[in-house]
Order: structure tokens, then sequence, then C-alpha cells
């Protein structure tokens, strides 16, 4: 543990360098002006205060652009602990400048696995041993852990099952440590907790599980399903932060470049696009037909990785699924080839199964702060991973910026007062159409956009009302 820890007058905390706060507190004042979705929130309901007294625990990259939504939390009367999603994506600055304006926050840049899951609890628990109210997660650890540790209660056979990796191995430990003490400890924190709303696509797919399967412990809302949070932030987001990624790491021209982008969802289509936008020749590779048809009318050539491993120089992962990119196709990879993750887990890229490559050499060339390994293979040819498979633009580069993130995260902060003002159900639910317009309404002016009014005869003929929404709920932009 490299990090400085302090647990003085003004609340917990564990970061980094809390004498980066005041260069993190100028960077938050840029991000407010980019912000406007945010802004406008607290506006609106500063004097309501609907989240006042609510505890509530953040699962969320700790960068510039989740400090701005932390204090908006604040503004409307939260009261907050919070630790990152990611062990490479925090920003030390800017998680010091939460921790200077006293909000407890655990986390930096670099974590290990097993500080990571201790962070996670950290920001669980209140000082009086409570938990939380209501949870914002990304990718559904903080959510998984309360669902593992009620799992584990109700089953102890559960806790006596290998663990199937370094995340479980860490997890398990923490869960038989608290068994020891307290054998109803999550079961009371999951009765305690009134929701959680989630920020990904991955989230999102272990929510729908948990749901499907009848397990799901508390109402949950999927924020990454607005269409101003999964249009924007997963397309332009990733269109102007895995460039910045990859550049960071390698500093490669991609132009004439050979990239490959494994899967055509929404994170693919602004990935692809943007190595068009370097001029790169990108090929995409799919599953889905529909998907594959539109890359194929986008303009992209769609094969298979195996068709591109004698000529690709880049390779990207964008599907949310498990072991895309084997460790024989790393084996069978061009020389210096680069291969790097923007799905949210490490599993995309199948680094456990490189690693276990029998003879394998790894040389670290950029450590926590832009992780970049080289793989060199027993016959002599090399690889380069970034970000050691985890999501590149927030392990090799600083996210996506403030624009994007003031949608995704103005319908966190709405996600999060439906939860405090509606008694929910145990299912996952949208965030209602008219308030996803609001967002994009918010954040119209800053692009100098003005907006066309039906009049009552137009509305009338397309059946809406004249104030929205504007479109039926299967509608898909
Ligand atoms: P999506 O469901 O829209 O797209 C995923 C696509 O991958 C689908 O079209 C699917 O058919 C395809 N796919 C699945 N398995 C495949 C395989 N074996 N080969 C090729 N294609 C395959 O999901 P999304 O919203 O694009 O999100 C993708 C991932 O990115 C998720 O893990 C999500 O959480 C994450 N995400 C990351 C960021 C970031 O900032 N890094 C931003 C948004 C989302
Ligand atoms: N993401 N956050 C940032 N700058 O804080 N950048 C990307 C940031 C989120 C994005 O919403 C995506 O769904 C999630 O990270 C994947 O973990």
């Amino acid at each position: 543990m490299t990090a400085k820890t302090s647990k003085k007058s003004k609340g917990e905390y564990l970061v980094r360098d809390i004498g980066l706060a005041d260069f993190g507190r100028k960077e938050i004042e840029i991000a407010e002006y980019e912000m406007p979705g945010l802004m406008a929130t607290r506006e609106k309901y500063r004097a309501a205060k609907p989240l006042a007294g609510i505890r509530i625990m953040g699962c969320l990259h700790m960068t510039i652009q989740t400090a701005v939504l932390i204090e908006t939390l604040a503004e409307l009367g939260a009261d907050l602990r919070w630790c990152s999603c990611n062990i490479f994506s925090t920003q030390d600055h800017a998680a010091a400048a939460i921790a200077k304006r006293g909000i407890p926050i655990f986390a930096y840049k670099g974590e290990s696995i097993q500080e990571y899951w201790e962070f996670v609890m950290k920001a669980m628990i209140w000082p009086d041993g409570k938990g939380p109210d209501q949870i914002v997660d990304d990718g559904g650890d903080a959510t998984g852990l309360v669902h593992m540790g009620v799992k584990g209660e109700l089953d102890p056979a559960f806790l006596k099952t290998a663990p199937k990796s370094a995340d479980e191995k860490a997890i398990f430990g923490i869960l038989k440590d608290i068994r020891k003490k307290d054998r109803k400890f999550w079961q009371k924190i999951a009765a305690g907790i009134r929701g959680v709303s989630e920020e990904t696509t991955t989230g999102i797919h272990r929510l729908n599980h948990l749901a499907k399967a009848g397990e799901l412990l508390f109402p949950a809302i999927n924020v990454n399903d607005s269409v101003t949070k999964s249009k924007f932030d997963n397309v332009y987001g990733c269109r102007h932060s895995l460039p910045d990624g990859i550049k960071r790491a390698m500093d490669v021209l991609l132009s004439g470049k050979q990239v490959v982008v494994c899967g055509y969802g929404d994170v693919g289509k602004g990935c692809a696009e943007a190595m068009k936008n370097e001029r790169a020749r990108v090929i995409v590779t799919e599953v889905d037909p529909i998907c594959a048809l539109q890359a194929c009318m986008a303009g992209f050539q769609v094969a298979r990785v195996e068709d591109a491993l004698k000529t690709a120089d880049v390779y990207v992962t964008c599907t949310g699924n498990c072991r895309v990119i084997t460790a024989k196709h790393m084996a069978g990879m061009k020389d210096q080839a680069i291969v790097c993750n923007i799905g949210h887990f490490d599993d995309e890229i199948d680094v456990a199964g490189l690693k276990a490559v029998k003879g394998i050499k790894v040389t670290e060339i950029k450590g926590h702060e832009c992780p970049v390994h080289k793989y060199t293979f027993p016959d002599g040819h090399s690889i380069y991973l970034l970000a050691e498979g985890r999501l590149v633009n927030l392990g090799c580069a600083t996210g996506h910026p403030n624009f994007v993130m003031s949608c995704s995260f103005s319908n966190q902060v709405l996600a999060q007062i439906e939860i405090a003002s509606k008694k929910l159900e145990k299912q996952v639910y949208l965030i209602p159409k008219k308030l996803d317009e609001e967002v994009a309404r918010l954040h119209l002016a800053k692009c100098g956009a003005k907006l066309s009014k039906l009049t009552q005869e137009q509305a009338d003929y397309i059946g809406v009302k004249v104030s929205g929404p504007f479109k039926p709920e299967g509608y898909r932009y």
C-alpha cells in the first residue's frame, strides 16, 4: 500500500496524495462549465434537497467527472461514501479534492485487487456499522458483493467453493471474515437498501440475470439504457476516449494501420468510427447479423478475429463478453500487435490464459499511471497489452470527457431521486422517457441548438403531446 491514508476530523479517506486536492479542484471547476445537465440539476433541486440524509454508496470510476456527480448528490443532501469500480481508473487529483471537502473516498490509481475489494467494503459501511440506503454502481460490483454476501449467509457451502478468479478470492476472504463476527450482516445490509442505479451495459446484464432468476434483493434503475446515456456515452464517449487511451499508451500513428474492433454495439460503433476518423483500415467482428450488417453499411469489413491475425496491427474488444480474444489468437498475431479492451471487465481478452502460456516473458513498459506490458512468446514474437486488459480509456487515459458524462450522470441523479422518492418493486426499471428527453434538453444550449416546437395540429397528426414524449417506447433512435 503506497497511498496516503488519513482519518482526520473532516472525514475518512484513503487517497494517493491529498496534496493533489487543489489541482483536482481546478479541474473540477473546468468540468462544471462543461457539465450543464448536472449544474442545472443542482439549481433545480438545491432548495428541495430530495436526497436529504440519504446514505448513498458509490462504486464508480473516481474521475473528475465523477467528482462533479458526487458534489451534485451532496448538494441535494446525500450522505456519501465512494470507491472506484476499477483498479486503474481513479484520477488521484479528483479523489484528493473529494477527500479534502470531507466526503469519505477510498480510491487511488493502481490498487491491488485485494485493496479494491477492501475499498468497496469501506465505502459500503458507515462508521455506525450500517450500510447504504442507495447505491450508485458501475458494472455491478457493489450490488454483486451484497448478493454474494447474502448467498454466503444462506448457503455457507457457497463460500467453500474454489474461487474462480482473483476477485472471487478476495471477496470470499472478506465474506468469511465478516461471517465469523456476524452471520446476518449482509441480510441486514440488503434489507436496508432502497435501490441501486446502474451505469453500464455489463452491470445491466448482471441485474437482468438476478431479476430473471428471482434473486434481485432490491429495486434497480437501468441508467445505461436511457437514450441520453447509451446512445451518447457509449458511442461518442468511446469515440473520444479510445484513441486517447491508445495514443497515451503507445504514441502510435493509427493512420494506415489495420485495426480490429470486436463488437459493433453502441461502444463498437463509437470505437470503429474513431479508428476510421484516424484513417485506420477497420475490420469489425460481430456475432449478431443485424450489427454485422450495420457495420457493412457503415463501410467496414466484417470478418473474424482469425482472419485478421496475420495482418492486423491493433485489436480493440468492446463486446461485454468473455474470451473474445484468446491466448491462441495472441500466439498467432503479428509481431508488435497492440491488444486492448474497452468493455467493462478484464476477461474479453483472455489475460489469464495469456499469462499461463508456457515460456511467455512479460516486460513492464509503463506502470500503473498508464499500464503497458510487452508479452514475448517462445517463438520470439511479442504483443503489447494495454491496461492489463481492463478498460483502456480509463486505464491509459482519463475516460470520457465532461460533456458526455454530464448526460450520463444527469440520468444517475434522476435515478437516485426516483429511488429516494418512490416505492419501487424488486425489478429493473428504466428512467421515464420524459426525463430522458429532459436530460437532452439541458444540453442543447451548450451546442447552440434551437429546438423547433410542434403546433397542436402537428402533435395531433403524429399522435404525441406538444410537450413530449416525442417517440413511442420502442423507438430505437
Ligand atoms: P452492446 O450490447 O451494445 O454491444 C456489444 C456487441 O458485442 C453486441 O452487438 C454483440 O452482438 C457483440 N458481441 C457479443 N459477443 C461477441 C463476440 N464473441 N464476438 C463479436 N461480437 C460479439 O454493449 P455496449 O453498450 O456496446 O457495451 C459493450 C461493453 O462496453 C460493456 O462491457 C459495457 O459495460 C462497456 N462500456 C464501456 C465503456 C467505457 O467507457 N469503457 C462505456 C460504455 C460501455
Ligand atoms: N465512464 N466514466 C467515465 N470519465 O468518469 N468514462 C467512462 C468518466 C463510464 C461509462 O459511463 C461506462 O458505461 C462505464 O464507465 C464503464 O465502466
